[in-house]
């Protein structure tokens, strides 16, 4: 269900985990997570053409003013990596991390991490340049954006060279893992790149394997979301 709150905090306590979300953000991996295990939620819509992120309702949830948060009976929980964590955590018959203390798990933290402190935080600055210059300094503004998208050209080529060593169909391998929604999410962010990552051969053909799972045709429905798709 979707539905839109004016009070966040009357999201706490609920029986059903509710994901606060805007289409096309960072929320989308965890709620295409949710659509894999197949566990009932909700999802909250954060307005963000109403700057609802930054409300004071919302920022007692997330003092980061950020997308995504998972309310979980009275726990709140928010970055992404983390919601993905928990989801696949508490439902270990998904089968979307691999088992603890084993080199396939070790490898997974490590994408994990890079996913959301490499890749995700360079495509920030992509989309918020002038975030990271003076006020009224668009030249500025232009190159770091430059930069990023260059920076991120190199990110691109570091999935491409897991996909061919791992071999797919998913970035480990044979198991599909939150990995994959992650990577997914990120990429589709590209689309307006001069070099999109569907422009990789083995990347573009694993964004379509991804876009042909049902749990991710559902999400790309609820979202609302229009082409091109990745
Ligand atoms: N590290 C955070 C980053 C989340 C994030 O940057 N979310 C974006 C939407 S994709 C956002 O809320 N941006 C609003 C802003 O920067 O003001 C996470 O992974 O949860």
């Amino acid at each position: 269900m979707r539905k839109t709150i004016e009070d966040p905090q009357s999201a706490l306590n609920m029986t059903t985990k509710n994901l606060f979300y805007y289409p096309s953000n960072a929320s989308m991996a965890p709620h295409i997570v949710l659509e894999e295990i197949g566990e009932s939620f909700d999802l909250v819509l954060v307005d963000r053409t109403l700057d609802k992120h930054k409300s004071a309702d919302y920022l007692q949830l997330n003092p980061n003013g950020l997308i995504p948060v998972l309310v979980d009976g009275d726990m709140v929980l928010y970055e992404t990596a983390a919601i993905c964590l928990h989801l696949a955590d508490t439902h270990p018959e998904s089968g979307m991390v691999p088992t603890l203390a084993t080199p396939g798990r070790a490898e997974f933290y490590k994408w994990l991490m890079w996913l959301t402190n490499t890749l995700q935080a360079a495509l920030i600055v992509y989309f918020y340049p002038e975030r990271w210059v003076d006020a009224d300094n668009p030249l500025g503004a232009n190159q770091v954006q430059a930069h990023a998208e260059s920076k991120i050209s190199t990110l691109l080529d570091q999935l491409e060279s897991q996909l061919q060593s791992s071999d797919g169909p998913w970035l480990l391998g044979e198991q599909y893992t939150i990995l994959d929604p992650y990577v997914f999410m990120l990429c589709r962010w590209t689309r307006g790149f001069t070099k999109p990552a569907r422009a990789w051969p083995l990347l573009g053909q694993y964004l379509q394997r991804m876009l042909a799972r049902p749990a991710v045709q559902r999400v790309i429905e609820t979202e609302g979301l229009e082409a091109p798709l990745v």
